[in-house]
């Protein structure tokens, strides 16, 4: 085992908890959603029983609609904010935010099913990720095809610059009658430059204020809430889950279930190719529900498309030009946003991160972008192997940034230096 293998499962190992694994014990202290999933994927190489249990203690979190919340508060915590108390959400059995976040628990369950081979895990998973795709389509959906998320922690890529129209379309205190806080994040001089600004967090606490005041009831907040958006990369996500899910029912035998959930993809490509495509971009883009137009920015997040197979051919190639022109020219692939709000160190606003590149380049493979796919591995391995296991890297001096000894930065390199240990 080389150094920084030894040491990622080392990280992995002490970000764990009973059960699951925390992403950061810096920044991040409880369970979060997707990251679960991506560490998943990396402990299936080093230890198949925890990368199983890590899917399934974040299912245990499910709320009885099928919403797979963002955080999982499983034990007390210090040091970060909004926790248990500010949400005022959950089950009987574990409290939790109000929002989700990307579907990735899909494609990371057969994934671990894959690696493992393991019949009665998929066939335990099998109802609930079923239910938890069922509740993207019954209560998130506008139109059937496309989801939709109402907070920019759901999407994942919370500062994304494709979120600004839609908060400044809104007074914060409009939806919120309190808006004191104290932010824990900014823990050190470099974090304070690189997290969000004060700015983002009004509004970001504003909608948790909305929705813990609405009792997170979602027919409520369909109607008021300011951020209904359309997100690129969660729909993605979701294609490409309805997708893994189908591929899990038919080999479990369920042809009908398989036949539901193919079709399911399929339309919500539809929807994503006639809605979200910018030809003007290159890419696919989100969508604002509330004020009825695209969110026009380039970033990874459009990219990632080619994960949920959404391109036609045509758009493919035209989102690869897009690709090698605008994300391809810096020294490390492949920088989160690009365009003038570019910010090389700022959380989602420019740096490199681990988990986009592993959804980039998994996409690139399937329309056989093979090169591209092997430049953002490699650039990828490279930072880490320099770098160590940081949050996110500045992609133009390879400087690794955010939090260290982060947990899907050192799974995905697992899953990564398998890929490389196997060919
Ligand atoms: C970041 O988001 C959290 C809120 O969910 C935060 O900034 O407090 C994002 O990078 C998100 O994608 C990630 O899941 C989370 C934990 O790693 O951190």
């Amino acid at each position: 085992m080389t150094d920084r293998r030894e040491q990622a499962v080392a990280i992995l190992r002490e970000n764990r908890h009973e059960g699951y694994t925390i992403p950061s014990s810096t920044l991040y202290p409880y369970q979060w959603n997707w990251d679960s999933a991506f560490i998943a994927v990396g402990l299936a190489h080093v230890d198949e029983a925890a990368a199983k249990q890590e899917l399934r203690t974040l299912l245990d979190a499910m709320w009885p609609n099928g919403m797979v919340p963002q955080i999982a508060f499983w034990a007390d915590a210090e040091g970060y904010f909004p926790g248990p108390d500010e949400w005022e959400a959950g089950t009987d059995e574990v409290a939790t935010s109000g929002i989700t976040q990307p579907p990735m628990l899909v494609p990371a369950a057969r994934r671990v099913y894959e690696v493992t081979s393991d019949d009665a895990f998929r066939d335990e998973m099998l109802p609930l990720l079923d239910q938890h795709l069922s509740w993207w389509v019954d209560e998130r959906s506008f139109d059937g095809d496309t989801v939709y998320v109402r907070h920019p922690w759901a999407t994942g890529m919370d500062d994304s610059p494709a979120w600004v129209p839609v908060l400044e379309s809104f007074d914060p205190a409009d939806i919120a009658t309190n808006l004191d806080y104290a932010r824990k994040d900014r823990k050190s001089a470099d974090l304070s430059e690189q997290r969000p600004t004060d700015w983002d967090y009004d509004r970001y606490v504003a909608l948790v204020r909305q929705g813990k005041a609405l009792d997170w009831d979602e027919s409520r907040l369909r109607e008021v809430c300011p951020f209904l958006v359309e997100d690129v990369l969660t729909n993605s996500i979701f294609v490409r889950a309805c997708d893994d899910l189908a591929a899990l029912y038919a080999g479990a035998g369920d042809e009908a279930k398989a036949d539901e959930w193919r079709r399911q993809a399929e339309h919500s490509r539809a929807g994503m190719r006639e809605r979200l495509w910018d030809e003007e971009l290159g890419t696919f883009v989100s969508y604002d529900r509330v004020n009825d137009r695209k969110l026009r920015v380039n970033s990874v997040a459009g990219l990632v498309s080619v994960f949920g197979e959404v391109p036609t051919n045509e758009q493919f190639g035209r989102l690869r030009e897009n690709l090698r022109e605008n994300f391809l020219d810096y020294d490390y692939a492949c920088p989160s946003y690009v365009g003038p709000d570019m910010d090389y160190d700022r959380y989602w606003r420019g740096p490199a991160w681990m988990n986009v590149n592993w959804l980039l380049a998994d996409g690139l493979r399937r329309y056989g972008a093979v090169d591209t796919a092997d430049r953002i591995e490699e650039d990828s391995l490279e930072l880490l192997e320099e770098e160590g296991f940081r949050e996110y890297f500045n992609p133009e001096t390879g400087a690794g940034r955010g939090s260290d000894r982060f947990s899907w930065s050192a799974a995905l390199y697992l899953d990564w230096a398998s890929d490389m240990t196997h060919e």
